[in-house]
């Protein structure tokens, strides 16, 4: 619940924030824009991974494989694979926002016609959202994940929702997965701290939300957008940065905040292809093979269960 996790993150010593909370309308489309921005190079070089390695990507899956996509959204990363995919299953989303979805869905459909396309509204950590998907028995599954979003679990939760994908699926199925690569510090920090200011107004928002949604009083100017990278943890970190001391009035409780405190409100893990083998490794999934840009920026890796 959004009351209790913001008094519960705010009440530690070091305060936090869950991420998940970045996205409510408003935060969804600053996203999109940060997707856009020339700083946040993820989107545009994860695209052309994909376009410059379609065929071959579809080539590897093989044909009649149905496509699984957790936290789909929009589903628009996936059409381009669904096309070229020899005879295709069917098309699976999952995805929390019913209208989002079912748009979508409307959308595959009409270009793709003599697809199988079935929607499950939910969250796709839960296990009941995934029993939907239980007759999909007959053929191969591939779990569709991209966008880096695997990053924003640290390393452990990471592995458990790895893990928790590879219980879902059958010996043979597997995953295609996008993951950002560790790099130059000065890049990963111009991504998240971009000069148009459009990720400082994402970060803020969710102060902005809480005041909307909980009663509180939050002065969006008090606090300051921070992002850096953490090079021992290999991600970069978001914070809000209290500017003064002051207090904050949130559902009748008052939270302190000291000059120079900040809230921690996301973490971005970057991997190497070798550490983030591992990990698909230690879930049960065999790696099978990636794609890569030139600057080795950012992988796509293909990984069996075992
Ligand atoms: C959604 N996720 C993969 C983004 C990232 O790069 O970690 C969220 C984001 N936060 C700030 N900019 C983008």
């Amino acid at each position: 619940m959004f009351l209790r996790d913001v008094l519960e993150g705010l009440g530690k010593q070091q305060k936090t924030l869950p991420c998940k909370y970045l996205y409510d309308e408003i935060g969804s489309r600053l996203f999109e824009r940060i997707c856009e921005l020339d700083d946040y190079y993820l989107t545009r070089t994860e695209a052309a991974i994909f376009s410059d390695n379609m065929v071959d990507m579809a080539r590897q899956i093989g044909p009649g494989a149905a496509i699984v996509e957790p936290g789909a959204g929009n589903c628009e990363k996936v059409q381009p694979l669904l096309e070229q995919l020899d005879s295709p299953r069917g098309y699976y989303p999952i995805d929390i926002s019913p209208e989002i979805l079912l748009a979508a869905r409307a959308r595959i459909i009409a270009q793709l016609p003599d697809l199988e396309v079935q929607a499950s509204v939910g969250d796709f950590t839960r296990p009941e959202v995934w029993r939907e998907l239980d007759d999909l028995a007959a053929g191969k599954t591939v779990l569709f994940f991209p966008g880096s979003t695997i990053g924003n679990f640290d390393p452990c939760q990471a592995g458990e929702l790895l893990q928790f994908f590879a219980t879902r699926l059958r010996s043979g199925d597997a995953i295609l997965i996008g993951t950002d690569l560790v790099k130059d510090s000065v890049v990963l920090e111009r991504a998240y701290c971009d000069s148009e200011h459009v990720t400082a107004a994402f970060n803020k928002n969710i102060l902005a939300r809480i005041n909307g949604e909980l009663d509180a009083d939050f002065d969006l100017s008090l606090f300051a957008h921070r992002a850096f990278y953490h090079p021992l943890r290999q991600r970069v970190e978001m914070h809000l940065v209290s500017l003064k001391e002051h207090c904050v009035r949130i559902a009748g409780r008052q939270v302190r905040f000291a000059e120079g405190e900040t809230i921690h409100t996301e973490n971005s893990h970057k991997y190497s292809v070798t550490g983030f083998n591992r990990l698909l490794d230690e879930a049960g999934f065999a790696p099978i093979r990636h794609w890569s840009d030139l600057q080795q920026r950012y992988a796509i890796h293909y990984a069996q269960v075992a």
